[in-house]
């Protein structure tokens, strides 16, 4: 992961500057709902004293920059832009870990199991809120008024988008049977539609065409989809010294990722059996070990590589749309980006 935030660090210092700034040390009554507001954040330990533990990668704020300097040579002007997107997220994140029960998160306590249900809930709300007002943010640039409304209304667009995507999902744990386009459809919200908004309201605050602005849209789209997809793939075969998760632990879950999917949607007796132990309420480590050579045998593993690589590939094509109305040293970043996720193994 260290060359991925190698790649975003350019961007960080500046990001988390925005952050702090809508979210300061107060005194008085509500210094403790900020409190719990910077503990998410990694800035404060659970008595909200200043401590540094790893944050988020900051994955969508880079993001949007990086398609703002693209545009413009000038990532500055979206910087409000940044932020939002970065709270939005990290408030669906606070809501996510109530709503899965959660206990961890980047390896500490999440909200919720310090502070209760409730404040947790509250003090997702209020990073919502403050999600908003960061993106007025960029009135103080001078953006058009109409482009304000417009970044608005793509923002907002994008939280309906997460909850539809939060609400498949949920759905999904209940049933029996889903199908991969069902997934891809879930996934298309819950964590595609974020990341093809950052670099798209970055390059449209940023002053970009209509164009550019689609171009970074279906940048950030397929990157998400190649992202989501290298997850599971890593869920099921990664290196557990390098993912931190134990090998199989997306199977002994019964997590329904896209290769677990495709093979239990496949019509052969392998499927069958694989039907059979994922039928089960609790699986052995016998059972994990027969799944995983299952799935593989099927041809899940070549089947979510070859779609990974194609929205890679897709993720590409659309920065060479992008180039053809700027510079290549300006879209570098995007395409440095790109390397460095195909790479990672964790
Ligand atoms: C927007 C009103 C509104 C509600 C949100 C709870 C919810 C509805 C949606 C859940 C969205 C969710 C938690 C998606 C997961 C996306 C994802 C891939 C998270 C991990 O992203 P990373 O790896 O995380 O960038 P870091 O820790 O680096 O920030």
């Amino acid at each position: 992961m260290s060359e991925l935030r190698a790649v975003l660090a350019p961007y960080v210092d500046d990001v988390e500057r925005e952050l702090r700034r809508l979210i300061p040390q107060t005194q008085g009554p509500f210094s403790a709902l900020h409190g719990m507001l910077r503990y998410h954040l990694g800035w404060v330990n659970a008595s909200f004293e200043v401590e540094n533990v790893p944050s988020g990668k900051r994955v969508r704020p880079a993001l949007c920059l990086m398609a703002a300097d693209a545009v413009s040579g000038d990532w500055d002007v979206s910087l409000p832009a940044a932020a939002a997107i970065e709270l939005l997220h990290e408030f669906s994140l606070i809501h996510d870990d109530i709503e899965d029960r959660d206990h961890e998160r980047r390896h500490r306590r999440t909200v919720w199991a310090i502070w209760g249900e409730a404040q947790g809930i509250n003090a997702g709300d209020a990073l919502f809120a403050l999600s908003q007002i960061a993106l007025t943010g960029v009135e103080r640039n001078s953006v058009p008024a109409e482009t304000i409304v417009d970044a608005q209304r793509r923002f907002n667009l994008t939280a309906l988008r997460l909850c539809q995507g939060q609400h498949l999902d949920l759905d999904f744990e209940t049933r029996d049977t889903v199908t991969p386009s069902e997934y891809l459809t879930m996934i298309g919200g819950k964590t595609v539609s974020l990341l093809a908004l950052a670099p798209e309201l970055g390059a449209l605050v940023a002053g970009g065409t209509r164009e550019q602005v689609a171009a970074c849209h279906e940048f950030g789209r397929q990157l998400g989809i190649a992202f989501q997809i290298q997850d599971d793939i890593l869920g099921l075969w990664g290196d557990e010294h390098q993912t931190g998760k134990p090998v199989g632990n997306d199977i002994r879950q019964k997590k329904k990722t896209l290769p677990i999917l495709f093979a239990l949607n496949q019509d052969s007796e392998q499927a069958e059996r694989l039907r059979d132990l994922y039928s089960r309420e609790t699986l052995t480590e016998a059972d994990i070990t027969e799944a995983r050579r299952l799935i593989d045998a099927i041809g899940a593993r070549d089947d979510a590589e070859r779609q990974m690589h194609d929205a890679y590939d897709a993720a590409t094509a659309a920065l060479d749309r992008l180039q053809a109305t700027s510079t290549a040293e300006l879209v570098e970043p995007m395409r440095t980006l790109v390397r460095a996720l195909i790479q990672r193994n964790a």
